[in-house]
């Protein structure tokens, strides 16, 4: 008793660095290059085409990878010139520790961009600042701003003086009389709270202020006027209403109103961009919700600046080199309403009228209708593999190789907000460890799904129970694994259907009360389901006490006899709960053994089978003790074909349910279905 158990969230997978086709001149050595070096970045992301030494003592060079862009506009001689400041992620990667020697990119008209070389580098850096700074790597997200008074460029960036990198951060500042380098170290700022990220904004007024944060925390002050490299007064904690905050903060003005914009964690699939705004730089703020998707990485870090009357958001991808930690930057157009920031539209446009999808039909997208845009829009292919490509063979047009961290956008219109089943035809192709992820607007909603050991085989693979609202959104098949093919996405009505699986994570909407009651209120586990879809083999429910209950509306659409099959783990003997189907305890106290692990998952067959009714009905989870619970799997062991008669009233025997009138429904209907030519009573 009071024994607490943990819960699995598996960490998302970080996908590895790998080896890569040429296509920068990569490979030559580091003494050929020549700064500063310009070339014409077509599309995103931007600055693969431009080469980077490796990192450590290595001649060869590889691609330029880029993250956290700092985007500014100094008037030079009377032009108006965009300059990126970036951070530099060298290969090999090995998490963010080596990132090193700041590059500095600029351009005037966003096609032709000119890399400035290298300006600094963290040995020399430490060597600058003294005894006691060891750490080598670690130059992360910088930022630059210009004083008219001195006329000096002022460049900020953290840097861990050591012997931690994790515990000891500090704010330098550098400073140059020119944007594009010869930036001498100053000093560290003293009074900085030990966080990451500096972001400078200077008022109209002539004020400069400075925010730093990280790790959920914002903190935000003033530096002297006179005195760009000194707090004055003391910095002061922020408060970004539940926006999830992560770190990143970039702060603008608009029309006399201030724009905190920040990468936000929540949901699977990666930082989202959200932004909050306030008529006093340091606030308070409002929150004001998401304006970016997720792109499938870890982190989002991104600037917002206006260039020749054009507001522009920069930000990173890993989507390149398919690693987080190997990112390149990448701008889009950015619009506003009012004072609203517009949606970043980064997920192209659906090709042809867009599909209208509802919970009371089946709507089909052929794979090959995948969303305009190209590259990075509409599709993502990875740069060592073909282009996409559909193949028409067999009777069906697909698209062809689809592998790991590649992926196809599908726009859809959703009419009704509602649990939708997406199912899609595949096949692989070669191998038969074929994964894939599907997410709603970047946001994964079941990941790794593995398409089984057919080889050469198209089969369909139906995912229910995806909650989406009403409105237009976009899904998106990712590869994970393997070679696969793809030739359509069918949405329709997504209860989750029995026979089938239930995960125990995938309880319905509505709450607490409605659809949960949790006796632990500080469980872990238990809150991403009230705002994400994301179910991943192996995530469950834990702390799951006495008294505690989740709800699952479900779908049964072969009336019989039915086995159950539930996996639970624990580390404790005695572990228990009850199912109840409508309200009825069917199947007794289920027992769940000590498996060794409060992750460690392990099948439980229930020796008592159960009659099922089709149609819809209510599974009701309710908690016991000693144990975490993944899932429960409903088997037909003998249909019931009673309500069964050889009236055919549709000549359709494909698989679908219809309407005595002869209309498709995606599920079986209370009362008269037709199935198969048959018709089939639902009592
Ligand atoms: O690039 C290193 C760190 O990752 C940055 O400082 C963060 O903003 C995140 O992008």
């Amino acid at each position: 008793m009071g024994m607490k158990k943990k819960l699995l969230i598996l960490a998302l997978a970080v996908n590895s660095a790998f080896a890569w086709a040429d296509n920068t001149g990569n490979g030559s050595n580091v003494d050929d290059l020549v700064y500063p070096m310009t070339k014409v970045c077509e599309g995103n992301p931007l600055f693969v085409n431009f080469p980077s030494p490796k990192w450590g003592d290595t001649k060869q060079t590889g691609t330029f990878y880029s993250a956290d862009p700092s985007a500014r506009v100094w008037n030079i001689d009377g032009k108006d010139i965009l300059y990126v400041y970036c951070s530099h992620d060298m290969e090999p990667a090995q998490g963010c520790d080596h990132m090193d020697r700041y590059h500095i990119f600029s351009t005037e008209d966003m096609k032709t961009w000119t890399d400035h070389g290298e300006i600094f580098e963290s040995k020399a850096v430490n060597a600058i600042m003294g005894s006691g700074w060891t750490i080598e790597g670690f130059m992360w997200a910088p930022d630059c701003l210009y004083n008219p008074t001195d006329k000096m460029y002022y460049y900020y960036f953290p840097h861990p003086k050591g012997p931690n990198w994790n515990d000891s951060w500090e704010i330098i500042v550098a400073k140059s009389d020119r944007p594009d380098g010869g930036f001498t170290i100053q000093k560290a700022i003293s009074g900085m709270p030990g966080c990451i990220d500096p972001n400078v904004f200077l008022d109209d007024d002539g004020q400069i202020y400075i925010y730093v944060g990280g790790g959920g925390e914002v903190w935000g002050g003033k530096l002297k006027k006179d005195d760009w490299t000194t707090v004055d007064g003391t910095m002061k904690q922020m408060t970004i209403n539940g926006g999830h905050f992560h770190e990143g903060a970039w702060v603008f003005k608009k029309d006399g109103l201030y724009y905190l914009t920040y990468p936000a964690n929540g949901g699977a699939g990666g930082n989202k961009m959200a932004y909050a705004t306030s008529d006093s730089p340091l606030g308070p703020w409002t929150e004001q919700g998401y304006y970016m998707n997720p792109h499938g990485g870890d982190t989002a870090h991104g600037s917002v600046v206006n260039f020749k009357g054009k507001w522009y958001q920069f930000y990173h991808t890993g989507n390149y080199s398919g690693s987080d930690v190997l990112r390149s930057v990448c701008v889009d157009e950015l619009t506003f309403d009012g004072k609203k920031i517009n949606m970043v539209r980064n997920w192209g446009e659906p090709k042809g009228t867009l599909p209208s999808v509802s919970l009371s039909k089946t709507v089909k997208i052929e794979a090959e209708d995948y969303n305009t845009g190209g590259s990075h829009y509409g599709y993502f292919k990875r740069p060592e593999n073909n282009d996409i490509s559909t193949e028409t063979a067999d009777g069906a047009t697909y698209i062809q190789e689809i592998t790991g961290n590649e992926w196809v956008r599908y726009s859809v219109n959703v009419e009704e907000t509602g649990p939708y089943a997406v199912k899609v035809r595949i096949r692989q192709k070669d191998s038969n460890n074929g994964k894939f992820t599907i997410a709603v607007d970047g946001s994964w909603v079941r990941t790794n799904v593995a398409v089984g050991s057919d080889k050469d085989k198209w089969i369909e693979i139906e995912l229910d129970n995806i909650y989406i609202e009403q409105g237009e959104h976009y899904i998106e098949f990712r590869g994970n694994s393997g070679n696969m093919q793809l030739d359509w996405l069918e949405m329709s009505n997504g209860f989750t259907k029995i026979p089938g699986t239930v995960e125990a994570e995938d309880f319905d909407r509505g709450g607490e009360d409605v659809a949960y009651h949790w006796i632990n209120k500080n469980a872990t586990g238990h809150g991403y389901r009230d705002d994400a879809n994301f179910i991943e083999s192996g995530q469950g429910i834990g702390w799951i006490d006495n008294g505690s209950w989740a709800k699952y509306t479900v779908n049964v659409t072969k009336a019989g006899k039915y086995k159950l099959t539930y996996w639970t783990a624990s580390a404790n003997d005695g572990g228990w709960f009850n199912l109840k189907w409508d309200g009825k305890d069917l199947w007794g106290r289920l027992k769940a053994p000590n498996t060794g692990g409060w992750t460690a998952w392990k099948p439980n067959v229930c020796t008592k089978e159960v009659t099922l009714t089709a149609g819809e009905h209510e599974l009701r989870f309710c908690g016991g003790g000693n144990t975490n619970v993944d899932k429960f799997v409903f088997e037909c062991t003998e249909e019931d074909t009673s309500g069964i008669t050889d009236i055919i009233a549709v000549d359709a025997e494909d698989g679908k349910w219809y309407s005595i009138n002869g209309t498709q429904s995606s599920n079986p209907q209370r009362g008269l279905n037709i199935h198969n030519g048959r018709k089939i009573i639902i009592k």
